[in-house]
């Protein structure tokens, strides 16, 4: 069939909206008709040429909501007019990273995953006999799109599309960061850099389990508003600011140290920075954001050695196919919000604004509405 498709063809190129070819569904796979996708920073990341395994021609896009069209031979656990969120961190249940219960990360198809196709080796996209390769098992910004069954999360049918697509990457990754991963708890202090998409969803987050202080850092100062909207108690305005002269600030805010920091990001200066603001003894810091191709993190191991822990998360450990449904739930519920965090809403064709204003620092989350 033909589908409507916003097409990386190169790195550091606008997308361009096409009419793509997609095969149908092979066993154990699912076609799913895009209904909304947002547009994270990581798609920004890809098609700037930042990402190691970045591949073009590929259509991006990992945060979408939608409904499912058709089903391949032996699939179960969805079918046609299910409602559905695609998984960039799928859940299998069966392979060594699920069964060990200490991890979300899925291996079953992650190596395929990386390089663009679907588990067979093959992709279910074309333009003019060309391949087209997928993104990270997903690529939103296609009206329909195939993805294996177990990378696809059932959710309720009352929750509306242009907000719950946000869970399919954005909120859950946020959120997840401070309840899977830190497990923050009530009275902790906590320190956030980078109040956008995802640093934002940590705020509430953190709100949402009882933390005392909540001190966001950003450069932009319209984004001081923003993270006192969902929970933020103090906010330091980092920029032309010495990392030393931040780490002072943020141990004089948070009384000796924050318990948990979080990296909103992707710059690994601001990496150190955030594990540097940590408590002596046990202060613990999240990497979330993405850093592009070739950088590093370093601090000095004395940082290490005194009692700081350096993590990292993905999809905020959460495993799709449990954790989706449960968040879109507090979304329902209004334990979480998320559609103030929606500033724009775009048609497809519009899809290289929604970047634009991502770049210019005016959005919090762009959505392409199919
Ligand atoms: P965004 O563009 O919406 O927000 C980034 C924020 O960081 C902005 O407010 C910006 O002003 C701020 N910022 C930039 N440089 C800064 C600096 N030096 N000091 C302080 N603040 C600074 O991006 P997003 O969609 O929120 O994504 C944030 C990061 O998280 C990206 O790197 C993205 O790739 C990554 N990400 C990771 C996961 C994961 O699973 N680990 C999931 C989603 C996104
Ligand atoms: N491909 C990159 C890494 C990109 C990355 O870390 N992606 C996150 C999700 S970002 C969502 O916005 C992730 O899930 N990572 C775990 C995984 O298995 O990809 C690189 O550096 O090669
Ligand atoms: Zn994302």
């Amino acid at each position: 069939m033909k589908t409507r498709a916003a097409v990386a063809f190169e790195a550091k190129k606008p997308l361009e909206i096409v009419e793509v070819d997609l095969e149908g569904p092979k066993p154990g796979e699912v076609m799913v008709e895009i209904k909304a996708t947002g547009v994270c920073h990581t798609d920004a990341y890809t098609l700037d040429g930042l990402d190691s395994e970045g591949i073009f021609p590929s259509i991006l896009g990992h945060e979408g909501a939608g409904v499912v069209v058709e089903v391949g031979a032996g699939v179960t656990s969805v079918k046609p007019g299910d409602h559905v969120i695609p998984l960039y961190t799928p859940e299998c249940r069966q392979c060594k990273s699920c069964l060990s219960g200490k991890t979300n990360l899925c291996t079953a198809i992650r190596a395929t995953q990386g390089k663009g196709l679907m588990p067979d080796g093959t992709t279910r996209f074309s333009y003019k006999g060309q391949p087209i390769f997928h993104y990270m098992g997903c690529s939103t910004f296609s009206n329909y799109t195939v993805l294996p069954e177990i990378a696809v999360a059932k959710i309720r049918e009352d929750a509306p599309f242009q907000s719950s697509c946000y869970v399919g990457c954005g909120v859950t990754t946020g959120v997840g960061a401070v309840v899977n991963t830190a497990k923050v708890q009530v009275g902790n202090n906590v320190v956030v850099f980078g109040l956008g998409g995802i640093g934002l969803n940590v705020i509430q987050g953190a709100k949402m389990v009882g933390a005392d202080r909540i001190i966001g850092v950003d450069i932009n100062p319209d984004r001081e508003a923003w993270g006192r909207k969902f929970g933020m108690t103090h906010f330091l305005n980092s920029k032309g600011m010495s990392r030393e002269d931040t780490v002072a600030k943020l141990l004089e805010l948070t009384d000796g140290g924050a318990d948990y920091s979080f990296d909103c990001t992707g710059n690994t200066e601001v990496m150190r920075t955030a594990l540097e603001c940590c408590h002596r003894g046990w202060g613990e810091s999240i990497i979330i954001g993405v850093a592009e191709a070739g950088k590093e993190i370093s601090t000095r191991p004395f940082q290490l050695v005194t009692g700081r822990v350096w993590k990292g998360t993905a999809f905020g450990g959460a495993k799709g196919r449990t954790d989706v449904p449960k968040i879109i739930d507090w979304y329902m519920n209004g334990k979480i919000e998320i559609d103030p965090m929606i500033t724009h809403v775009l048609p497809l064709d519009e899809i290289n604004k929604a970047f634009d204003l991502m770049h210019k620092g005016e959005s919090i989350r762009s959505v392409i509405l199919f």
